[in-house]
């Protein structure tokens, strides 16, 4: 299992110490975590049954929008500020949302457009008139499938992966939920998990694959859409395959330090109690302000965000839906909009150990004018690898009196640091420190901010 990626990163130094080697991203990795914040749907038979998890049972007629649009799910994402959308290929229904050929429940069978639709042709064009990247879902444990339980289901889970890999455009993720509920009908499957990973590495080598833990993007451990305070992005895989068999949920949510792969975490989370669309919760849409927070709690902790907004049985997303996801952009385009440290010009300061290597890294700003400031926003380079462990900030008032102090660990991505309250600032301090292979160039922004308490009040906030 994952013996392609169980490579041995040990080096043995100048004293025949053997040392780990740090875990550098991909250039897949590197464009992924470039992307922030994005879209997940849930739909297909579940929508119209009103469940969360369907049977396999179910009748192909049950899946019929009346008016599905993949052009206002984009428009709407695109609005609301989203890079890509992964949709719900096959959930563990076992229901393909494209013309598959290697079943006979799919949107083929279905009446909907008399059985010539296919939902993943329309939303991958859509996605890319609005210049969106797109991405599968496809679950592994199927519960409609024949075969499944057999060794000819990995086969036709292969098939399946080539389908959706080889007609859809580019499939910029490829999602492989680790939930599965098998063995109630005697069916167990040993998922060949390493032929699955070949297909997709052969066919379409630039694909991110998200598990539970990776091999290119883990969960973070909790479908809050919560990162870890610290969260490293690497984590230790060795002996650990997709679903069942994992690392616990805590460790899933802050990775390993100094773990042996490079596996940032993703926040997947819903806008409603639900994944799949429920009239009864229309009136239970997550409001601008609580995907703020959520936001401030995965892409804020060098997570990515996966929100997840569930389209009707009209395959449209409702308004109530969208009119938060709307307000929610604006709420980050108004909270980042403007960096106070823009025009100023640090000073810099290097603390270097006694083999004069540079351990810590730091940088003076000092205001003309004293200046209110509630926010800290670093970004780290990450082609070496993750490699900032810690950063120290002290704000001095005019009078160069030390008035808070604040510490973290990890930076990643991004790092959003919320102060508790305004803080009229004179000078701000950042000092940066860095394990083995650290240096300067590994800081790529520090930015400082006065999020409006109109839009969001950060005394509120909760770590
Ligand atoms: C879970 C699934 O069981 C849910 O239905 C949903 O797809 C969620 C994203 O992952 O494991």
């Amino acid at each position: 299992m994952y013996k392609l990626f169980l490579l041995i990163l040990l080096v043995v130094n100048i004293n025949g110490i053997a040392q780990v080697a740090i875990p550098k991203p991909t250039q897949s990795q590197l464009k992924w975590h470039k992307l922030g914040y994005y879209w997940f749907i849930h739909f297909g038979p579940n929508t119209f049954t009103n469940v969360e998890w369907g049977t396999g049972n179910e009748k192909t007629e049950v899946f019929n929008p009346t008016d599905l649009d993949c052009n206002q799910w984009c428009k709407i994402a695109k609005a609301s500020g989203a890079t890509q959308i992964i949709i719900t290929a096959k959930h563990h229904d076992g229901f393909c949302l494209w013309p598959s050929k290697y079943s006979k429940h799919t949107v083929a069978q279905s009446i909907w457009k008399n059985g010539n639709g296919d939902v993943l042709k329309e939303l991958s064009a859509a996605c890319k008139k609005y210049n969106l990247k797109f991405g599968v879902y496809i679950s592994p444990w199927d519960r409609n499938h024949p075969d499944y339980g057999t060794a000819a289901y990995n086969a036709v889970f292969v098939n399946m992966l080539t389908e959706l890999l080889t007609n859809y455009g580019t499939i910029n993720e490829l999602w492989w939920d680790g939930a599965n509920g098998e063995g109630e009908n005697g069916k167990m499957q040993q998922y060949d998990w390493e032929t699955y990973i070949k297909t997709v590495r052969k066919l379409s080598p630039n694909t991110v694959i998200f598990s539970d833990v990776g091999p290119d993007i883990r969960w973070c451990g909790n479908e809050n859409g919560f990162a870890g305070n610290s969260n490293y992005n690497t984590l230790n895989i060795n002996g650990f395959s997709p679903g069942k068999n994992g690392p616990s949920t805590d460790t899933l949510n802050i990775g390993n330090v100094n773990g042996t792969h490079y596996i940032p975490a993703e926040c997947d989370v819903s806008i409603r109690p639900g994944w799949f669309y429920h009239e009864s919760e229309n009136n239970k849409v997550k409001t601008a302000k609580q995907l703020f927070d959520i936001y401030l709690k995965s892409v804020g902790r060098g997570a990515n965000l996966l929100l997840n907004i569930p389209p009707s049985t009209k395959g449209l997303i409702h308004e109530n839906d969208s009119s938060e996801l709307v307000q929610f952009n604006k709420l980050i385009k108004k909270a980042f909009e403007t960096d106070i440290l823009k025009d100023i010009k640090p000073k810099y300061r290097k603390y270097i150990n006694d083999n004069k290597a540079l351990t810590s890294f730091g940088y003076i700003y000092k205001f003309k004018n004293t200046t209110p400031i509630n926010c800290i926003v670093l970004e780290e380079n990450l082609k070496n690898g993750q490699l900032i462990s810690n950063v120290n900030i002290a704000i001095f008032n005019n009078e160069n009196i030390k008035i808070h102090t604040q510490q973290i660990t990890t930076v990643g991505n991004k790092r959003i640091v919320l102060l508790p309250q305004n803080i009229n600032t004179s000078s701000l301090h950042i000092i940066v420190k860095g394990t083995t292979e650290f240096n300067v160039s590994q800081i790529k922004s520090i930015a400082a901010y006065d999020i409006p308490n109109s839009i969001f009040d950060i005394t509120t906030y909760k770590e």
